[in-house]
């Protein structure tokens, strides 16, 4: 088996808005489209690491697309170490700052890079990280934006549909009673074995997040997501610890240093770190390991495909968040069976380009 580093030679970065199956309307904005930035990173010895990163907007593509291709240079001719490159780019962006954008792109070459080293060691990245492929509990979240009390109950029988025994629905109505009518709404269409997440998406005051969440506290929730606005970690935990139900934050954490004010702050009962925000493969074993020492359970935000491979070596996995959004574009999406995300056991992440589909959702 060969000894030595692979070296890399090219980052090609491309754009597309893949339409969604049911655009998501939330009370933090419309994600009607998943607009992705395809990352490939090939080395000198022929194999190619590939990943992807979510732009919330179709908006950001094109300076997202244009910012990775100018990192090309920074790395080409690196060894494909993800620790040094990733130790080297936090540094050279110390000034700018490792957050947003940049963040963005650091976490993908990551998460490519990572790809890659896989792939040249022939195993599924879940193996090479020194655990085993095994089925995650996975969670659909692939609907139930806010799209009202009538319609929510038929929409959560199509997410139970595949086989799932938890759902995720949006709440942030103009009023708690619209929250609570769309909560049992869905409750009475699905009955009392389906698990309920629920998410804010960081949209009301603290005073109101506890005023709702009493309320909601009859009804049984696995968790309230994001309440208040994301970075509130006092507002969080006062939340927290007001409410019966387990409040749940993380999916807009910049890095594991974010991850442990939070943790510091006791500001949320659960953790769902999201893989590009949190800083790619490298970035989620440090905030795996601050779970893990805090004992609070991790859940995992988008990116189900490469999540799979993170939670099944993660101390304290809770919930993988299943979404399809990327499936139009790949060759082989993510299987869930009986509820439950089964890792990729090809080389790598098993992220395979489908290129037909790549060329009509392709950004210029
Ligand atoms: C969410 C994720 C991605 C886009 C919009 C909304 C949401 C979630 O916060 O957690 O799924
Ligand atoms: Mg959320």
């Amino acid at each position: 088996m060969a000894q030595h580093t692979l070296t890399i030679r090219a980052l090609q970065a491309r754009a597309v808005n893949v339409p969604m199956q049911r655009p998501l309307q939330t009370s933090g904005g419309l994600v009607g489209t998943a607009p992705l930035v395809l990352i490939d990173i090939r080395t000198e010895e022929g194999v190619t690491g590939s990943s992807y990163i979510f732009c919330y907007t179709p908006l950001a593509l094109q300076p997202m697309t244009q910012l990775l291709t100018n990192l090309e240079e920074l790395i080409k001719g690196d060894g494909l170490a993800p620790f040094a490159i990733e130790r080297k780019l936090q540094r050279r962006f110390r000034l700018l700052g490792p957050q947003g954008f940049t963040g963005m792109a650091l976490a993908g070459i990551d998460m490519a890079v990572w790809d890659a080293l896989a792939k040249a060691s022939e195993m599924p990245l879940v193996r090479l990280l020194g655990g085993e492929p095994r089925p995650i509990p996975a969670y659909n979240s692939c609907g139930l934006g806010i799209i009202g009390s009538e319609r929510a109950g038929a929409e959560a029988q199509e997410l139970v549909a595949p086989g799932f025994h938890a759902i995720k629905v949006r709440l942030g109505y103009p009023d708690l009673e619209t929250d609570i009518a769309v909560v049992q709404a869905v409750r009475q269409s699905v009955g009392k074995g389906v698990l309920l997440m629920a998410d804010y998406n960081q949209s009301l005051s603290v005073p109101e997040a506890i005023r709702r969440i009493h309320a909601l506290d009859e009804e049984h929730l696995v968790w309230v997501e994001e309440p208040t606005l994301a970075d509130d970690d006092v507002g969080h935990a006062h939340i927290s610890r007001e409410a019966k139900t387990p409040i749940q934050i993380g999916e807009n954490w910049w890095g594991p240093h974010d991850m442990a004010k939070s943790l510091a702050a006791s500001a949320s009962d659960f953790v769902m770190p999201d893989v590009m925000k949190i800083g790619g493969v490298t970035g989620w074993l440090r905030a795996a390991a601050l779970a893990e020492s805090a004992g609070v359970p991790m859940s995992s935000h988008l990116f189900p495909e490469m999540s799979a491979h993170l939670l099944a070596v993660t101390p304290t996995c809770h919930w993988l968040e299943y979404v399809d959004w990327a499936n139009p574009i790949l060759c082989e999406p993510l299987k869930v069976e009986g509820g439950h995300a089964l890792v990729s056991n090809v080389s790598g992440v098993g992220i395979i380009w489908e290129e037909k589909a790549i060329r009509r959702f392709l950004v210029q």
